[in-house]
C-alpha cells in the first residue's frame, strides 16, 4: 500500500504525530508500548537460544557466531529467523502490539516476511555498515518496515541502531561495488552531503520499539561496552505489496497474514529497486559480505 493510501487510516496505537514522523524521518522510536511481560518472555526465549548455542562450534542455519565463540562463553551476531526457534517470537511476531504497529505505517492488512535476533556481544559486537534494506528483498511497493524491540537498555555504547533521518525520502543507493560484488554498503564519501547532520541515534530502554523504513540508510556501530545488545527486528509489509526475489530468511511463517485480510490486487510502486544475488543459493548475513569488502578496500 503506498504512504498516502496508509494515511487514509486512523492509526490505532501510535499517535497520529508518531506516525507522520515515522514518514518523515524513516524512524521512529516508541517507548513503553510492549508490556513487561512481553519483554519477560521474550528474554527468557532469547537466554534459552543462547543456551543452546554452547554446543555449536561453527555457523549454521541457526546461528551466526561472533569470534571467540565457545560452549564456556557463547558470543552470537544473529540467531536466524528467531520465530523458527522459540514459539514466543512468533507469538509476539503476530500476536502482540508489534504487529499493531506495523499495521498504522503499512495499512490495516499486514504480512510478515523474515525476522531476526541480532547480538551486539560485550567488547566487540560487530559494526553494521551504512545500507539500505530493501535491495536484498525488494517488493513491488515500498510500505515494507522492520519492527524492532530493545530486549536490553540501549544507550550510545551498546552500538544502537542509527538512521540518516530522511533518508527513506531520498534515492536508493546500489548495494554493489564497482566491481559487480554485492557489498550491501553505502560507503561515507557517497552518503548525503549532509548526512553527519541527519545522524539520529535510536536509543532507548529495554522494551523500546523500533520502526525503520526499508528505504532508510541505517547502520551501527560495534558495542565496546560492558552490557549486550539484543535487538529482535521482525520485517513486514502491507498484504499487497508481493516479494518477487527469494526470500534471505525464509520462514514457515513468510506471506503470514498478522493483521487484516490477504491482498486480491498487489500494490506497485512506480520506482523499480536493484536486484539482489539469488539468496536461493544460500545467503550469509550482511558482515560477511561488508567484512569482505573493507579488506578489498584496505588491500587496494
Ligand atoms: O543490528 C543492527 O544494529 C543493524 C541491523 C541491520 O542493519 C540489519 O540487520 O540489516
Amino acid at each position: 500500500m503506498l504512504m498516502e493510501d496508509v494515511l487514509k487510516h486512523p492509526t490505532k496505537v501510535l499517535t497520529a504525530r508518531q506516525r507522520d514522523r515515522f514518514f518523515e524521518d524513516g524512524c521512529l522510536v516508541v517507548e513503553g508500548m510492549v508490556s513487561d511481560d512481553w519483554l519477560a518472555r521474550l528474554h527468557a526465549a532469547m537466554e534459552a537460544s543462547v543456551e543452546s548455542s554452547r554446543t555449536i562450534t561453527e555457523n549454521d542455519g541457526r546461528f551466526v557466531l561472533e569470534a571467540g565463540h565457545s560452549a564456556d562463553t557463547p558470543r552470537l551476531r544473529r540467531l536466524t529467523s528467531p520465530v523458527s526457534h522459540h514459539p514466543d517470537f512468533w507469538a509476539f511476531a503476530s500476536e502482540s502490539v508489534a504487529a499493531d504497529v506495523a499495521a498504522d505505517v503499512c495499512g490495516p492488512d499486514v504480512k510478515f516476511h523474515h525476522s531476526k535476533l541480532n547480538f551486539k556481544w560485550p567488547q566487540g559486537g560487530q559494526q553494521f555498515d551504512w545500507h539500505q534494506d530493501i535491495q536484498a528483498w525488494p517488493h513491488t511497493d515500498y510500505s515494507p518496515v522492520t519492527i524492532g524491540i530493545y530486549l536490553e537498555d540501549v544507550g550510545e555504547k551498546q552500538g544502537p541502531l542509527k538512521v540518516i533521518r530522511g533518508s527513506n525520502r531520498g534515492k536508493l543507493y546500489s548495494m554493489y561495488d564497482e566491481d559487480g560484488n554485492w557489498v550491501l554498503r553505502i560507503p561515507d564519501d557517497k552518503l548525503p552531503a549532509d548526512w553527519r547532520e541527519r545522524e539520529m541515534s535510536l536509543t532507548g530502554p529495554a522494551g523500546s520499539l523500533i520502526l525503520l523504513s526499508c528505504r532508510a540508510i541505517h547502520g551501527s556501530a560495534g558495542n565496546a561496552s560492558a552490557r549486550m545488545r539484543p535487538l529482535l527486528l521482525n520485517v513486514y509489509s502491507s498484504a499487497d505489496s508481493m516479494p518477487y526475489c527469494a526470500n534471505p530468511i525464509p520462514s514457515e511463517y513468510a506471506g503470514t497474514i498478522v493483521r487484516g485480510k490477504p491482498a486480491r490486487y498487489s500494490c506497485h510502486d512506480p520506482r523499480g529497486c536493484e536486484l539482489p544475488p539469488d539468496w536461493s543459493a544460500g545467503y550469509v548475513g550482511p558482515w560477511a559480505y561488508q567484512e569482505d569488502a573493507r579488506g578489498r578496500e584496505a588491500a587496494a
